[in-house]
């Protein structure tokens, strides 16, 4: 299956993050994507492609026009007032009834922001740009009648809200792509990060076009600890087109394949014309910020039992935290996709 990568990732590099209770170095790195592209290659993948350039609209119809403007320019405003290189990292925070919106936007860190472990720095806007145009080529590919794409998305996207960035999400690229998609028919989106995707959920949870279904870690325990409650089923017209599957602590294959199973279910009774994947890869045993038992071949099953669906489908990354290990992850999801 073609792969679209662009190099552009390597300018979001921030040095740090703030997580508990002090900044250590940023596990959301650049070097992931490489050894991404790095184990595809020395698995014989060749179609590697640039992604195509998009007009703001596509991202428009998922993202707040005010927030982009603020992952734009918070940089330049944040470091013209004396704060430091290293990114922007807010202190306080928009949380519950506290809506107002400052005039300045040099003030507006933590307005647009739900934590502090994704900062911003100056190739942010960029790279998160070109990380969803990655994602809507992918969409292209399927809409021109390929069975699948993957998109090698770095910053990943399952986080962020329409105007709400963390986990190191910026721009959500599956949700853009999803959205995308349904010009031409009704999409499911199935979240296979070790994370709760927060931000799909949010932005879908009032659609009954796009059905969203996501496994992960119990948000009692796990971040993103505010969101991924089973009780989340959707609003509206929505209502029904939401559901979240928590796992527990060492959650081994056949747990998590009986869960999968039911989440297939779930979209074959749904009926799409496209099956976006957000292929977080952080379910792995020894993934750093995981806690599941999933070992490397269960990554190849995974992948046949997407393939089951028999529908046009695009992989996402999202996350994946050890470095040596999360291309051969990928790979093997791709691997079981492609042998189904
Ligand atoms: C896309 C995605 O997988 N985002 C995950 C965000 C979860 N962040 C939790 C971070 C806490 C662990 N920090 C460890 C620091 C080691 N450098
Ligand atoms: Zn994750």
């Amino acid at each position: 299956m073609k792969i679209i990568y662009s190099d552009t990732h390597r300018q979001h590099d921030p040095p740090y993050e703030f997580t508990g209770g002090g900044m250590s170095p940023y596990s959301e790195a650049p070097a992931r994507a490489d050894a991404i592209l790095r184990t595809l290659r020395e698995g014989g993948a060749r179609d590697v492609e640039a992604p195509g350039s998009y007009a703001l609209d596509a991202i428009l119809a998922v993202h707040d026009a005010g927030y982009l403007h603020y992952l734009e320019h918070i940089y330049a405003a944040w470091v013209a007032s004396g704060k430091p290189l290293s990114g922007v990292i807010p202190d306080a925070f928009a949380v519950r009834t506290m809506g107002g919106r400052p005039g300045e936007l040099r003030h507006r860190d933590g307005y647009y922001c739900f934590d502090a472990q994704t900062p911003v720095v100056a190739g942010t806007y960029g790279a998160a740009l070109s990380s969803a145009h990655c994602a809507l080529t992918g969409a292209d590919l399927l809409l021109s009648g390929e069975r699948a794409a993957y998109a090698l998305c770095r910053p990943p996207g399952h986080h962020a809200a329409r105007d709400l960035y963390g986990g190191y999400c910026y721009m959500n690229n599956a949700a853009i792509a999803a959205e995308y998609l349904t010009q031409a028919d009704k999409v499911a989106v199935l979240d296979v990060d070790y994370h709760h995707g927060n931000g799909t959920q949010e932005i879908f949870y009032e659609s009954d076009r796009v059905l969203f279904i996501s496994i992960h870690a119990d948000p009692n325990r796990a971040y993103p600890f505010f969101s991924g409650f089973p009780e989340e089923r959707g609003m509206g017209r929505g209502r029904g087109f939401n559901h979240n599957l928590p796992l527990p602590a060492h959650a081994e294959e056949g747990r998590y394949l009986g869960v999968l199973d039911r989440a297939m279910e779930g979209i074959a009774g749904f009926g799409p014309g496209f099956l976006v994947i957000s292929a977080g890869v952080d379910t792995f045993r020894d993934d750093p910020l995981g806690d599941f038992d999933l070992p490397l071949d269960a990554f190849s099953r995974i992948g046949g039992r997407l393939a089951g669906a028999r529908l046009p489908t695009l992989f996402v990354q999202e996350g994946g935290y050890n470095v040596g290990m999360m291309g051969k992850c990928v790979a093997n999801l791709l691997e079981g996709f492609e042998k189904t």
